[in-house]
């Protein structure tokens, strides 16, 4: 199977899907075409997750997702300018990210499931880590994380706000399907985690919670402000991202 049958696939997909719209607060589109970037099921990067220091053992690797793994593809689904521009001021998370954070999670684990079946209709297998039933995260730590995957899938680097920095910047979502079909894999074009991020440090004055300082950002100060301070006001949706807005990485490389 050719690459090009899974990026139609994806570009039609984002076109075309209702759950890619939300009537409810005259959201037109929540995401815009993707970039997309296979890995090797096989590269060595994918122990390298398993260190403690990087993500933990129980970061599972592709064959454990799917006998016989060969390829994953991973792809990054930019916010549209109608979301990023909505969450551009300062202080609370604006409505349309909160719905592009629940709502868009729901269209991209139907796209997930989507790839799934085009894998199958062309006579090979594929796993969605993230809607599979062994999918967890214990102490914010994932068995499956969607960055990681995109950074060794040639997507993008760190920045400092710990976003995943793409060639369409960091204002979105990720996802992945690992599969029993061989891609090529797309080339790294970096060599260290933060390459892509200039340490501007814009995203420290955006963060409201000051979880962000020059020597990175603290997860356990993000998470607590989002559960204590946002889903209280939102519920059942939350989400932040101001820290993905309004700044240099937000649309492009910085
Ligand atoms: C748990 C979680 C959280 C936690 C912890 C976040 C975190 N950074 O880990 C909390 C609640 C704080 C959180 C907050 C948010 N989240 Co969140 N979250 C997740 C989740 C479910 C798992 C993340 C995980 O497993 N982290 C593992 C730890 C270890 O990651 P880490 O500390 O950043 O990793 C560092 C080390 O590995 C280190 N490192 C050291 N040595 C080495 C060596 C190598 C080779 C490598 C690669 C790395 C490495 O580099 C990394 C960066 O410093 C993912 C979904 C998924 N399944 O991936 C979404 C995800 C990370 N969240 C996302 C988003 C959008 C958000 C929010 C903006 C909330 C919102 N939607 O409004 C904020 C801010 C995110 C941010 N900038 O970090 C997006 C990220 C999009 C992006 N552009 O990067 C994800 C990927 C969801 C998705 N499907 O797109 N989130
Ligand atoms: S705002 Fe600047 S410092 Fe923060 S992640 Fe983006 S490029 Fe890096
Ligand atoms: S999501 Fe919000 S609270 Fe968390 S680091 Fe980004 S700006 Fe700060």
């Amino acid at each position: 199977m050719e690459l090009k049958i899974l990026i139609d696939g994806i570009t039609n997909f984002v076109d075309n899907s209702q759950l890619n719209t939300v009537n409810e607060i005259g959201l037109n589109r929540i995401f815009d075409y993707p970039i997309i970037g296979v890995a090797d099921a096989k590269d060595p990067m994918f122990v390298q997750l398993q260190n403690p220091d990087v993500i933990g053992p129980h970061h599972l690797l592709p064959n454990d997702w799917l006998n016989n793994a060969k390829s994953v593809i991973s792809y990054f689904l930019p916010f549209t300018n109608e979301v990023r521009q909505a969450n551009s001021e300062q202080g609370l998370p604006a409505i349309e990210w909160v719905y592009a954070r629940i709502e868009g999670e729901v269209f991209n684990n139907a796209l997930r499931n989507y790839i799934v079946d085009i894998v199958k209709q062309n006579g090979s297998n594929a796993n969605a880590p993230a809607v599979d039933s062994r999918f967890s995260v214990v102490d914010r730590r994932s068995n499956w994380s969607e960055r990681h995957i995109a950074y060794i899938a040639g997507l993008g680097t760190f920045g400092l706000s710990k976003a995943l920095i793409t060639k369409k910047g960091c204002a979105g979502r990720f996802g992945s399907v690992v599969m029993d079909v061989q891609i090529p894999p797309t080339p790294r074009d970096y060599n260290g985690i933060y390459d892509y991020c200039t340490m501007c440090g814009e995203c420290i004055r955006r963060c409201p919670s000051n979880a962000i300082t020059q020597q990175g950002k603290n997860n356990s100060t993000c998470s607590n402000y989002i559960d204590k301070e946002i889903l209280p006001r939102f519920a059942p949706r939350y989400g932040c991202g101001k820290c993905q807005t309004a700044v240099p990485c937000e649309f492009s490389l910085p």
